[in-house]
């Protein structure tokens, strides 16, 4: 028994919009091979998982991964030996919602949001999904344009409708976000605000981080622990951010942050399975070829998890009670500085996978055998 077998079982979800084309506000990069429809996003996500052995789940977002067959594409999933994850509801495409969805002033609009979860509820039933996530895009560009309380009044009378349709094994995963697209005020911007309509909700309904929406400088791990202390931590959004919700690769901007977090994580034991916290990733790539970023973010989180996996709790614990400052802080910083990049390849190699799952996916052939056979079709990403 090693410290690294804390990682057996230890999976995170891919999200389907990271292998369609994307980019800024002001340019879409277009790449070769890109998927022209859920079926290939599912088929890219699944070289993630049979290279790393770590990414089993793919999220999807509706609308823009809707098919017509949904117990087809869980067949095609599992064909590919991967799952369908996540049900993604999309509040932020359509004209009504120019002043919100779920907090609308008009009930029609409310309704016809409310009715949209209705919809990603009964998908959920038909791909074996559990999680209903929610990223509220609501929220006032002005004060005054709206009054925010009572936005809040009626947000948490369209969430109780929702709430009210989930299944017994169905739960709701609410993501909160302190900017955009509204700049005055949102209507679910911070950790404390998804956790009260949580809470009220009942327990079938947890809290989302997305690691990109915080202020700069905000203490993530500590929003971590006080949720997992809640029983209320249901997922993460993964990325890295410099600026704002710049959803680049996780680890990438601040690989320390990343392992403080895994740090809060282990110290609860919410990385085994049974904790159902789900790791997922919610990540762009404009810039940088698809599969093998994800294949790298996957990687990093793993990377994260071994060191924290590796902190001398019982060394901690002492220290901590003597009050020895350098002492604790140095049995956490032995962690981090340790390099388990051989161990984690020997893990791979004893479970039949590539020690360097980016320079097999480059050696496989994929890359150049879907760019040839996807030329010339409609490419899906954001907004297709
Ligand atoms: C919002 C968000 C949310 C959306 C995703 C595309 O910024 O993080 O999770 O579903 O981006
Ligand atoms: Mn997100
Ligand atoms: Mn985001």
């Amino acid at each position: 028994m090693t410290a690294l077998d804390g990682l057996d079982g230890f999976g995170v979800e891919v999200p389907s919009w990271a292998y369609g084309n994307s980019g800024t506000r002001f340019k879409v990069f277009t790449q070769p091979g890109v998927p022209r429809n859920p079926y290939e996003k599912i088929a890219d996500a699944a070289q993630v998982h049979r290279l790393t052995g770590l990414a089993p789940r793919v999220s999807l977002h509706i609308p823009w991964d809707a098919v017509d067959d949904w117990s087809d594409l869980r067949e095609h999933a599992s064909k590919l030996g991967v799952r369908l994850g996540a049900i993604n509801s999309n509040l932020f495409q359509e004209d009504d919602y120019k002043l919100g969805s779920l907090c609308h002033p008009d009930p029609a609009v409310r309704d016809h949001a409310v009715r949209h979860h209705l919809r990603c509820i009964e998908i959920m039933r038909e791909t074996g999904s559990t999680d209903l996530k929610i990223w509220l895009p609501d929220g006032l560009n002005y004060p005054g344009q709206d009054s925010l309380r009572g936005r809040q009044d009626r947000l948490a009378e369209s969430l109780r409708r929702i709430y009210h349709a989930l299944g017994d094994d169905q739960r709701i995963l609410l993501e909160y976000k302190f900017f955009e697209p509204y700049f005055y005020s949102m209507d679910i911007p911070d950790w404390g605000t998804s956790l009260l309509h949580c809470l009220a909700l009942g327990e079938k309904a947890t809290v989302v981080l997305d690691t990109g929406h915080h202020a700069p400088g905000t203490n993530i791990e500590f929003i971590v622990m006080q949720l997992l202390r809640q029983g209320r931590l249901g997922a993460f959004d993964f990325n890295s951010r410099f600026y704002a919700d710049d959803d680049l690769i996780v680890g990438a901007a601040d690989p320390f942050q990343l392992f403080r977090i895994m740090s809060e994580i282990v110290a609860a034991g919410a990385h085994l399975p049974s904790s159902g916290v789900n790791f997922m990733l919610d990540q762009c790539h404009n810039i940088e070829e698809k599969i093998p970023a994800q294949i790298r973010s996957v990687l990093n989180v793993e990377q994260a998890l071994a060191k924290a996996l590796l902190i001398d709790q019982e060394a901690l614990a002492t220290a901590q009670r003597e009050g020895d400052v350098l002492a604790a802080n140095e049995i956490l910083m032995a962690a981090y500085e340790t390099d388990v990049r051989a161990a984690l390849a020997d893990r791979r190699e004893a479970r039949g996978l590539p020690r360097d799952p980016v320079k097999a996916f480059k050696a496989s052939g994929y890359a150049s055998s879907v760019a040839a056979e996807r030329v010339g079709g409609t490419q899906a990403g954001w907004g297709a």
